[in-house]
């Protein structure tokens, strides 16, 4: 990762490229949906398959020369296939948003009803947010989790679903740090005759993993992103039943995008193949408990956790009690000048805004990767709350930023690079 060929032909990129690494190397990396992917995998994705069109699917190209883009999609399809247990796997989705744009094309007409958890209660943009296209092209209405306890409000899902009518239920989220009911979600859809998407993009290592539970053979469609917790290329994918096969491959391609990018296709192969083996449950089990010791860590710093805990990779801070004056933008402002990088988040029931929003949102799929552990992770928790106790002195920030030096050298990232 030296990058010397960029250097060559453009120095400026060289320097921006090695600045990067070594940010990532030197603070610690707590944005839940962040990872750090191992080597093989940046070198599948910087390779010459980047120059490749392989527009279709393999064996059936618009294109010749496809033998070896056929190979790499062949195998990253077989692995996720072992890995899911999907009767139908299809890997060329950009993004885990155009993953979930493919399910709704294939499945929807514009106008049609999706009832999806609100973004301020841990859904997505592409749920139906009104500033996303699925807003705007669809009549979307929004669940929320029970304001007292941060769980989803399952009986209050049942009954809007009975009222509302949807054609699709959206589950799985971007902040919401308790298992997901899938079950109980695919009966409300049952119930009303409802199609049922399962967006698992960032728990989509943990399922692999077994660590949570699986929306597949439950859902009718399964959505993830690659790069998170699974830590392969990066992307999306998406998984259904083989009666929906077709349907979802034309969404896909042509509906959505046009050549599929087949260095992040290989990039996924090879995390896949990664993912598959008995360490990956190993640092899926390590994730988790990671987060739980972080959680439990800031909530004995007297700090508010929505849900109160995590059963996953995540925990979401409400400051609202703990540090009425200092907002998610404040303490993702000060945290990073001491080395620590996560991101404001809004939290259930927001009374401030998405640009400077009431909590934070902090992961541990990056920190695990680099070998943290529980002792590490309540450290962490310890360092977070000097750093918001106190977030505009300067001495603090430089004490606590030296401490974090201390546990990036003793657990190193990228060594070759
Ligand atoms: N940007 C991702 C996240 O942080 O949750 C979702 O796409």
């Amino acid at each position: 990762m030296d990058h010397e060929h960029v250097r060559e032909v453009d120095p400026a990129v060289a320097d921006a490229l090695k600045g990067e690494v070594e940010r990532q190397r030197s603070s610690l990396q707590m944005i839940a949906s962040e990872n750090h992917v191992s080597e093989a995998v940046i070198d599948a994705q910087g390779s010459a398959l980047t120059n490749k069109y392989a527009e279709g699917y393999p064996g059936s190209r618009y294109y010749g020369g496809c033998e070896y883009a056929d190979e790499v999609e062949e195998l990253a399809i077989e692995r996720a296939t072992e890995l899911f247990g999907a009767d139908h796997v299809n890997v060329q989705p950009h993004s885990g948003t155009q993953a979930n744009q493919a399910v709704y094309f294939a499945m929807l007409e514009p106008g049609d009803k999706i009832l999806s958890l609100d973004l301020t209660h841990g859904g997505h943009l592409s749920h139906g947010h009104p500033a996303n296209f699925v807003g705007q092209f669809y009549d979307v209405e929004q669940y929320e989790v029970d304001a007292e306890t941060g769980y989803i409000d399952y009986d209050g899902l049942e009954a809007q679903a009975a009222e509302f009518e949807p054609d699709i239920i959206v589950s799985g989220y971007s902040a919401y740090p308790r298992e997901i009911e899938w079950g109980r979600i695919q009966d409300v859809a049952d119930d009303v005759d409802a199609l049922h998407l399962a967006d698992i993009a960032h728990i989509t290592g943990l399922v692999a993993a077994g660590v949570h539970s699986s929306p597949v053979g439950i859902a009718d469609f399964v959505t993830g992103s690659t790069h998170k917790t699974i830590r392969s290329g990066r992307g999306g994918i998406v998984m259904c039943e083989e009666a929906y096969a077709d349907d979802i491959d034309s969404a896909v391609f042509p509906g959505g995008q046009g050549g599929p990018l087949m260095h992040n296709v290989a990039g996924k192969a090879v995390g896949f193949k990664e993912a598959l083996q008995p360490e990956f449950e190993d640092y899926a089990e390590q994730t988790v408990a990671n987060a739980k010791a972080l959680g439990d860590q800031l909530a004995e710093h007297g700090f508010s956790l929505v849900s109160e805990g995590t059963d996953n990779h995540l925990v979401l801070v409400d400051l609202r009690e703990s540090h009425p004056d200092t907002s998610g933008g404040d303490a993702e402002e000060a945290l990073e000048d001491a080395g620590i990088v996560l991101n404001g988040n809004t939290v259930p029931g927001e009374t401030r805004s998405a640009f400077d929003p009431s909590g934070i949102r902090a992961g541990t799929p990056a920190l695990t990767t680099r070998g943290f552990d529980e002792d590490d992770c309540r450290t962490v928790a310890d360092l977070i709350a000097r750093v918001i106790d106190d977030p505009d002195d300067e001495d603090v920030l430089e004490s606590v930023r030296a401490e974090v030096d201390e546990l990036c050298a003793a657990n190193p990232l990228y060594e070759d690079a």
